[in-house]
């Protein structure tokens, strides 16, 4: 046989050893109806969503449009003259370490606050049964097919539900069928909390207008006599417009208008198609005097889902979602799988369970998916990227305004979307950066007198830059931090780095990831002992003790400032060498980087977080902002090339393991980089505490929902994506040049296996491990690049013998690839 032949058979059979299958059907599943929200099921598309409750005699699914926010376009002008209070604040820092004088004064430089992301109402299915004995209740998400089910018996009929929400027609279609011909009979009303909202009639389909407010104050801030829900603001730009329809379908039954409800009658199944749209027209214009028509649009979303019809609606959705979703299984000690005793539990006992030290791997599997799940679910191309709480709000002043929160927050739900096989979903965030640099430019002339783009800690789908804080009563802490625009400009780069795409590294990334080093440029300054430094500077959103115990926030060069402008010249140098363009930049690139003020190691042998040895104010602050180098950068790496590595390990030590959801992610991500996949398991295991407390803890209440939502608390969803994000760290790195194959694998998954995982350089990754150790790994080449290869015992290429070299603790294979080229090793 020739030895191509033989290749292509031997990948054959690997390629279906590794499809192992589900040991168990990835569902949430429970036994009886959502009496809260954090019960809830969510369903979305990226522009529409619904939380589901599953109630038998009312059944409420609470409704989001992605693009509903309050507010509009941002004035061309902002703060004129915010700018000149640097050279002060500059002078205070640099000349009179007068941390006090330089907070006052940062705040100076303040613009308005972001504005709010609002519900879009709820709709009402409303069953009377004769007998009130319902029994069999069951209701679940199947998030291998994104489609939610309730069904239950009363008297002796069955009663389904089944709601899915396609990207394809944009509508959520929602089919309820009774056993028994004839016996369905509900009501169906909307409702919206938001102004001017009205239920009316239009052929026979149920129709909900209404305007998102003018103006929304975030959640936190009540200054007394003042108004936080401005509905209409004549002088400047009202607010957004939006339109929901309902059409119900039934070939069996009656369907009749009853006041303000559609009521059906005598039917056995019925289709209901549910649109919505908004008059969002663009970040730059008023979407009530310049947009766009919401009626047309959710009118002509719902014709198009009547015209193709259910069957190829679901079909269409089924083939959609799985496209995506089918990408990535993962397994892990599969040896009890159905007959873990925790099989017959509903999830949420499940993960009570789960919380109090039951074995249970299959949760931890259900969460890695999940994310993935809720990614492509809340993120999609041509919608605004996923906010605080993904698309699923039900307040009208959600915590934080559910914005964009880019001091981590942000950027923490695109953390899964590359490796996870998800490059798609990256998109809207990507987009919307183009948006950010727009305003970003203005940020950058305005507030610090800079070139280029810049945005400070919090954004919305206005692409809002300034420092927030109402002109003047922010806390420079988190307000004044122009290092958002900078940190984002990373995802370009990461998208370039497992795509490939050299055009979108040309058109759309080189030139964003530019403009955020010019503003760098410009905003670097001397410190008079030859490093660049910021000032002022904050470090998200710690304070530190002055020399008189003073708590503190402005000072100079913070360590997480520092390494994000490392991070965006390294980057921004790399990406001009591959396109082969602007020499003369790069190389003034480079040489800023080697003068940057370096990371510093202090006397317990953490690292720095300021510029000083300053104790905390709180030593177990959620924010960890200064090991940005160590996740999601890469300046701090384990071969200690650029040292660092121990005492971030110290730092994390010293900081602890509690924090709030995202806190608890973002360090299961920073134990894997550290190569310790037992701390970072720990932390999975504490991401995933069962919890179902919805009040605000800044502190220790991290832990997952009953509907497996993250709680911050309240829910907040990039704990969700990092946890997801974290897990995947753990199985594969390739931040540092090589893919590094199980690099934190936990004792507690010693054995599994995991397809589609994605690499940097363009490979997409299969693995198989028995007793904490790789068995076989299968690579596919999408590029055709050189792969460097790393694990902790030797291997081989299958096909033709090559084998690994010892490297320091590890093994190392490299190898030369063809694009499309599929490789086993072994
Ligand atoms: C920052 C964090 C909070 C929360 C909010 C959205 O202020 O410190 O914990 O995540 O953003």
């Amino acid at each position: 046989m020739k030895k191509g032949r033989l290749f292509t058979l031997l990948t054959v059979v690997v390629t279906l050893s590794m499809k192992q299958g589900y040991t168990q059907p990835l569902k949430l599943w429970y036994d009886k109806p959502a009496t809260q929200w954090i019960e809830a099921l969510p369903v979305g598309n990226g522009r529409i969503g619904a939380m589901i409750f599953g109630g038998v005699e009312e059944e409420l699914l609470q409704l989001n449009e992605s693009t509903l926010y309050s507010g509009g376009p941002l004035p061309k002008q902002i703060a004129p003259g915010a700018s000149k209070y640097l050279p002060e604040i500059r002078k205070a820092l640099l000349e009179n370490e007068d941390y006090g004088t330089a907070d006052r004064l940062a705040r100076s430089m303040q613009g308005p606050y972001t504005q709010s992301y609002m519900p879009l109402g709820d709709l009402k299915i409303t069953q009377k049964f004769n007998s009130k004995a319902v029994t069999e209740y069951y209701r679940d998400l199947d998030i291998e097919r994104a489609v939610a089910t309730t069904r239950f018996k009363a008297g002796n009929v069955t009663y389904t539900r089944e709601i899915f929400a396609s990207a394809p027609a944009n509508i959520i279609v929602i089919k309820i069928t009774a056993s028994r011909p004839g016996a369905l009979a509900f009501n169906v009303s909307a409702a919206s909390p938001l102004q001017s909202s009205l239920a009316t009639f239009e052929n026979n389909e149920l129709v909900l207008t209404g305007k998102a407010p003018a103006h929304v104050d975030p959640s936190y801030y009540n200054p007394k006599d003042r108004e936080h829900i401005i509905q209409l603001d004549t002088s400047g730009c009202n607010g957004m417009r939006f339109q929901a329809r309902l059409k119900v379908v039934t070939n069996t039954g009656t369907v009749k208008q009853e006041g303000k409800e559609l009521a059906v009658k005598n039917a056995t199944e019925v289709v209901m198609y549910f649109s919505a749209a908004t008059s969002f027209n663009g970040f730059d214009k008023c979407p009530d005097s310049e947009g766009k028509d919401e009626k047309a649009l959710s009118r002509s979303y719902l014709a198009g889902a009547l015209k193709t019809g259910y069957k190829q609606l679901l079909q269409q959705h089924l083939a959609d979602y799985k496209k995506f979703f089918d990408r990535v299984s993962l397994e892990i000690n599969d040896s009890l799988g159905r007959n873990n005793p925790q099989v017959k539990l509903p999830s949420d006992k499940r993960l009570l369970n789960y919380s109090k030290g039951a074995v249970d791997p299959f949760i931890e599997i259900l969460y890695f998916q999940y994310g993935r799940y809720l990614l492509i679910s809340c993120s999609r191309p041509g919608s605004p990227p996923a906010n605080l709480q993904g698309i699923w709000n039900k307040e009208l002043r959600a915590p934080w305004s559910s914005n964009y929160t880019i001091n981590i927050n942000t950027q923490m739900n695109y953390w899964p979307a590359e490796v996870t096989n998800l490059s798609e979903m990256h998109q809207p965030l990507l987009d919307f950066l183009k948006d950010l640099s727009v305003t970003g430019t203005r940020t950058a002339r305005e507030f610090y007198d800079a070139r280029g783009w810049t945005a400070n800690h919090n954004s919305d789908i206005w692409a809002l830059s300034n420092p927030v804080g109402d002109f003047g009563t922010g806390d420079p802490v988190w307000a004044n931090w122009p290092l958002g625009g900078a940190w984002l400009a990373r995802h370009l780069w990461e998208h370039y780095n497992y795509t490939g795409d050299k055009m979108f590294l040309k058109k759309t990334a080189y030139p964003l990831m530019k403009g955020a080093a010019e503003f760098m440029f410009d905003w670097l300054i001397p410190d008079g002992s030859g490093y660049w430094v910021t000032a002022p500077s904050v470090s998200p959103e710690n304070r530190f003790k002055d020399v008189n115990g003073k708590s503190q926030s402005v000072s100079v060069a913070s360590t997480m400032d520092m390494a994000i402008i490392w991070d965006l010249f390294t980057n921004m140098a790399e990406a001009s060498k591959i396109l082969n363009t602007d020499k003369a930049f790069r190389d003034s690139v480079l040489e800023k980087r080697s003068k940057l003020f370096p990371m510093q190691v202090g006397k317990k042998g953490q690292l720095l977080e300021w510029y000083k040895e300053f104790d905390e104010t709180d030593p177990q602050h959620r924010h960890v902002s200064h090991l940005f180098g160590l996740y999601p950068g890469y300046q701090i790496t384990a071969d200690g090339t650029s040292g660092f590595f121990e005492a971030s390990k110290k730092t994390l030590q010293m900081r602890g393991d509690e924090g709030t959801g995202w806190s608890r992610g973002w360090k299961i991500n920073w134990w894997a980089r550290l190569q310790d996949g037992d701390h970072a398991y720990y932390l999975v295991r504490q991401l995933l505490k069962y919890t179902d407390n919805g009040k605000l803890d800044m502190h220790k209440g991290g832990g997952t929902y009953p509907n497996f939502f993250d709680a911050h608390p309240p829910f907040q969803i990039d704990g969700n994506f990092a946890g997801t994000a974290g897990m995947a760290e753990m199985l594969l790195q390739s931040h540092s040049g090589t893919l590094h194959l199980l690099p934190a694998l936990p004792q507690a998954w010693a054995k599994g296996s995991v397809r589609g995982l994605k690499a940097r350089g363009g490979f997409e990754v299969d693995m198989k491990w028995q007793n904490g150790e790789i068995e076989q790994a299968q690579i596919k080449s999408l590029n055709g690049n050189e792969c460097i290869v790393r694990s902790a015992r030797p291997l081989k290429i299958a096909a033709t013998g090559a084998t690994s070299q010892k490297e320091g603790a590890f093994y190392v294979l490299k190898f030369k690839t063809k694009p499309g080229g599929i490789y086993l090793l072994i």
